[in-house]
C-alpha cells in the first residue's frame, strides 16, 4: 500500500518526510536517489517476491540415465528444451561417450575428445514426470566427412512448426578447441519426435562475414515461434576462449530451413553464455548466465529485441532448457501472444575438479517465473548456500603464494 494517498502533497512537501516504511507499488512522488529511481523503473514491481520475473532456484537429480561411474567417459550436457507430445516430455541433448575424457587439442585424435562436446551426438531421452527420464537413442549421429558436423554435433534444440519436428545444432567440422570453438548451426527433420530424422546436409545458419562479432560461431540455437517468425536465438562471443566476450544474436525465418536473417541491431543480449528464451506477456524473456557484466540476470524485451534487467538473482542453471508450453503458439504476426512463463526445466552440471574425469551431467530446476502466480516458495531472495560452495571456489596453489608474499611484503613497507 502507497503512503503517498495525499493528492494534494507537492514534491516539496513529500521531500520533508522520510521515505515511507511501507514500500510504495507505484514510483511516489518525492525526490529520489537513483537507486530508488531504478527501482521503480525497471523492475515490474518493488518486491522481488512480486515480480513475475524474479525468481530463485532448487535443483533436482534425475533419475535414469548412467555415467559409467562419473570416470569421464559418459557426458550428457546442453539439453534442448522440454516439449510436451501428446502426455509425454521430450528432450534432446549433446552426449559423448569415448574411451577417454577430454584430453585437449593437442592430444586429441580421431577417438580421443579434445573438449566435453567433441567426438559427440545427439541423444534423446522422454519422460512421464520431469524427474525420471528414459534414454531412447540417438537421434543424430555424425555424419561422414566432409558434411557438417562431421567431428562432432552438439548443443540441439527443438523448433515444433507445423506439425513437424526441427532439430538445430552445432555442427563441428574440426575438434574443438584446435581454433577456437568455431562451428555453423545445421538442423535435421522428422515427421515425429521418435524421427527418424533426416539431414538437411547444409548450413542453416551461417557464420558472420570476415570481421564480424560472430564470423567463426554460431552456439546454442534456441527457437521460439514469435510473431508468427520462427526466432533463432544464439550465442557467439568477442575473442576466443578463455578471453572472451560473450554477446547473443537473434536471426528470424519463415521455414525452417531458412533462410534465415540476421537482426540488424544483433547482438541482442552483451552478457549470457548458453540461451535459455520464453515469451512473457507480449514479449520475451531471456537468462544471462555466467559471462558478462549482466551475467546472473533475468531480461525481458517488450518486441524480443530490446531486452533490459528484469531481476537480478543468484545460482541460475547453466545451459537451461525450460519446459515452454507456449514456445511455438505465437503463430500470429500482427498479435503480441501472452506468453505464461516456465517453472522447470533441465540444466548441465560440469565437473572440472578432476581433469582426469571431466564430464557434465543433467539435472532439474524449478523455479518460478510464471505470468500469473505460481509457487511463492521459488521466490526467496536470502538463498544462502553451503559453504562447500564458496569453498570449491579456492585459490590455486600459485595465486595462494602470491596473496601470501604481497601480504608479508605489505607488513614489511609499512
Ligand atoms: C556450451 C555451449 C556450446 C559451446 C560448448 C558446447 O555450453 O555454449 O555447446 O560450443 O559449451
Amino acid at each position: 500500500m502507497s503512503t503517498n494517498n495525499n493528492s494534494n502533497n507537492n514534491n516539496n512537501s513529500n521531500n520533508n518526510r522520510s521515505f515511507p516504511w511501507d514500500i510504495p507499488q507505484t514510483k511516489p512522488d518525492r525526490a529520489l536517489s537513483q537507486a530508488m529511481s531504478r527501482l521503480y523503473a525497471n523492475y515490474l514491481t518493488p518486491r522481488p517476491e512480486d515480480n513475475p520475473l524474479f525468481t530463485s532456484f532448487k535443483y533436482t537429480e534425475l533419475v535414469g540415465f548412467d555415467y559409467n561411474g562419473h570416470d569421464g567417459t559418459v557426458s550428457r550436457r546442453d539439453p534442448s528444451k522440454v516439449i510436451l507430445v501428446d502426455d509425454t516430455y521430450y528432450m534432446w541433448y549433446t552426449k559423448r561417450d569415448t574411451k577417454t575424457p577430454p584430453q585437449g587439442a593437442e592430444k586429441c585424435t580421431d577417438s580421443i575428445p579434445s573438449t566435453d562436446w567433441d567426438l559427440a551426438e545427439i541423444w534423446y531421452a522422454t519422460s512421464q514426470d520431469g524427474f525420471v527420464w528414459q534414454e531412447q537413442g540417438c537421434a543424430i549421429k555424425r555424419p561422414a566427412k566432409p558434411m557438417p558436423g562431421w567431428r562432432s554435433v552438439s548443443t540441439p534444440d527443438i523448433l515444433v512448426w507445423k506439425g513437424k519436428y526441427y532439430l538445430y545444432y552445432q555442427a563441428f567440422m574440426q575438434a574443438s578447441g584446435i581454433k577456437g570453438d568455431h562451428c555453423p548451426v545445421t538442423l535435421s527433420y522428422a515427421n515425429s519426435p521418435d524421427g527418424p530424422w533426416t539431414p538437411c546436409n547444409h548450413i542453416v545458419v551461417e557464420n558472420g562475414e570476415p570481421g564480424s562479432w560472430d564470423q567463426f560461431s554460431i552456439h546454442d540455437p534456441y527457437l521460439l515461434v514469435y510473431k508468427g517468425k520462427i526466432h533463432l536465438y544464439y550465442k557467439s562471443a568477442f575473442g576466443d576462449r578463455p578471453d572472451y566476450l560473450v554477446g547473443n544474436g537473434l536471426a528470424t525465418a519463415d521455414d525452417p530451413l531458412g533462410p534465415f536473417n540476421k537482426h540488424p541491431l544483433n547482438p541482442i543480449l552483451n552478457s549470457g553464455h548458453e540461451t535459455t528464451y520464453f515469451p512473457f506477456k507480449q514479449g520475451i524473456a531471456a537468462f544471462a548466465i555466467r559471462n558478462g557484466n549482466e551475467n546472473n540476470s533475468i531480461q525481458y524485451a517488450d518486441d524480443g529485441v530490446n531486452f533490459n534487467l528484469a531481476s537480478v538473482t543468484s545460482l541460475m542453471p547453466i545451459a537451461a532448457g525450460p519446459f515452454v508450453p507456449d514456445a511455438f503458439t505465437n503463430l500470429d504476426s500482427d498479435k503480441t501472444g501472452n506468453g505464461q512463463g516456465i517453472s522447470w526445466g533441465i540444466s548441465h552440471f560440469s565437473d572440472k575438479t578432476d581433469p582426469t574425469t571431466k564430464h557434465s551431467f543433467l539435472g532439474r530446476f524449478d523455479c518460478n517465473l510464471m505470468q500469473n502466480g505460481g509457487n511463492k516458495d521459488m521466490k526467496e531472495t536470502d538463498v544462502i548456500h553451503h559453504p562447500s560452495v564458496y569453498f570449491a571456489q579456492k585459490l590455486s596453489p600459485q595465486q595462494k603464494k602470491q596473496r601470501q608474499q604481497t601480504a608479508i611484503k605489505s607488513k614489511n613497507t609499512c
